[in-house]
């Protein structure tokens, strides 16, 4: 019998579509055999009681990205991995934001310089396109997409971000040409510029102002104009961070009207609604993400969408600042006008654990969906599958150990992330990850980091299976 390096022993093995006990081997950072009785390895780990999961794979994560004058993303490569590592993941695709005027070979030089050797998980970059010149679109994005970065967000919103619907109709095309995945940010910046404009008039600057002025019609007017778009290129997309229920419905009938789309939901949309902004001393500051958390209603609705189907992917985007910092939330202009609040919140290390507990605990989708919407799909939609996200001979030995009865409180310390809050304080979590392998190597164990860390490197991409086979679905 072959030699394992390690071996997982009396576990649950689940991967999207399966659930079997067997023992797990691995030889040279990959999963090398799947069987009763392997017993022949230098390490053996004991999972008796435990899920065996694929790590998980966060494709919507923000790292060391500029984020306007004077405010610092609470997160670099270093920190930001090391959560992600804490909450059970073992790979998180970041965005590497073009500059206007910057070429896209420049913006990933400087990307990969913030990343390397810096990374506890495996990393790859979405590209952010802000400058669509005919030089990005025509040259250097098919030739980047050959090189492996198959995948690219587009802004609907955020002056000197967002693209013109013309604009993003070129890049769609591109995409379309090249085999590239567009994500895209659905919120209409005329509207929200318009109602911030109204709000200014009558004197509301406070941190709840920010959902009133980014509301559910604005979010499902992009996203309507942005399925339209895909529609008339005839190119798969990727709506992001979807909050709720008008936007879904708008996936749905896309999908029944013959669109290939991607449909992603965050923990946030599950978890928080616009009344967490709506504090005292600028608490409600840590809540301003994009598009904003809704109400009970939209929670249900993105819920329904989680088990339905609708959402094939739930993603984190992890986009954390400090709150009581000059360089943060609290800056001096946001503590006068909501529209200075950095944008986003932290949520990498407690993307899975919620999922976990609210999700699979609480019997709303099954552990194998947990497996798909978590890691399975990521890894299939961007490029990664079958080398990462599921449990099979020959993928990478990423693999989490989750005990169903572990009971934790949320903590922020707990999390190793920069930020100096979670919006999740004190949620009761049943359900989480005790061990994290990545390649084969154990990195996390119950919370603690192992000697070997800072082994994470860049993964290069294939085609989304999107976008690789005509008419499929992932
Ligand atoms: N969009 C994101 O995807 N993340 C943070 C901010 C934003 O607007
Ligand atoms: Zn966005
Ligand atoms: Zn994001």
């Amino acid at each position: 019998m072959m030699r394992f390096d390690t071996v997982i022993r009396y576990g649950t093995v689940v991967t999207a579509s399966d659930t079997f006990v067997s023992d797990v081997g691995i030889k040279d950072g990959r999963i090398a055999a799947l069987a009763a009785e392997l017993t022949e390895a230098d390490e053996i780990i004991d999972a008796t009681g435990l899920f065996v999961l694929p790590g998980g794979i966060d494709s919507h994560v923000h790292l060391d990205q500029p984020s306007g004058d004077g405010i610092v993303m609470a997160d670099d490569f270093d920190s930001g991995t090391r959560s992600a590592a804490i909450g059970g993941n073992s790979t998180v695709l970041a965005f590497c934001m073009q500059e206007k005027g910057q070429s896209l070979r420049e913006a990933l030089k400087v990307y990969h310089a913030k990343a390397e050797g810096k990374c506890h998980v495996d990393v790859s970059f979405h590209l952010v396109i802000t400058d669509p010149t005919a030089e990005v679109l025509g040259q250097e994005l098919p030739a980047l997409v050959e090189d492996g970065y198959t995948s690219l967000k587009v802004f609907m919103t955020y002056e000197g971000l967002r693209l013109r619907d013309d604009e993003i109709l070129a890049t769609l095309d591109t995409a379309r040409r090249t085999g590239a995945l567009v994500m895209v940010h659905c919120e209409n910046e005329d509207a929200i510029r318009y109602l911030i404009g109204r709000h200014e008039e009558d004197g509301k600057f406070e941190p709840k102002f920010h959902a009133t002025t980014r509301p559910i019609a604005a979010e499902r007017e992009a996203t309507h104009r942005a399925l339209s778009l895909a529609e008339i290129v005839d190119v798969p997309i990727v709506i992001v961070h979807v909050s709720n229920r008008e936007a879904m419905e708008e996936i749905r009938r896309a999908r029944q009207r013959g669109q290939k789309i991607a449909g992603e939901t965050c923990p946030q949309y599950l978890m928080l609604t616009a009344d967490d902004l709506d504090q005292s001393e600028m608490e409600g500051a840590k809540y301003v993400c994009s598009p904003p958390p809704r109400d009970e209603s939209s929670q249900d609705a993105c819920w329904e969408g989680l088990e339905q189907g609708v959402f094939d992917l739930f993603s984190s985007d992890h986009c954390p600042f400090r709150f009581d910092d000059p360089e943060g939330k609290l800056n001096e202009k946001g503590k006068r006008h909501f529209r200075w609040i950095p944008n986003g919140i932290p949520g990498v290390a407690t993307r899975l654990p919620i999922l976990f507990s609210e999700g699979v605990m609480k019997g709303r989708i099954d552990i194998n969906q947990f497996v798909a919407l978590t890691s399975t799909n990521h890894a299939k939609l961007y490029g990664l599958y079958p080398r990462k996200g599921t449990i099979a001979v020959g993928a990478d030995a990423d693999i989490a150990l989750w005990d169903p009865n572990k009971s934790v409180t949320v903590r922020n310390d707990m999390l190793h992330h920069g930020a100096d809050y979670t919006p999740y304080e004190g949620l009761d979590i049943r359900g989480w990850p005790v061990r994290l392998l990545l390649r084969g190597k154990t990195i996390v164990e119950d919370g603690h980091f192992a000697q070997q860390i800072g082994q994470g490197g860049y993964l290069r991409r294939d085609l989304s299976s999107l976008t690789r086979q005509r008419g499929g679905q992932i």
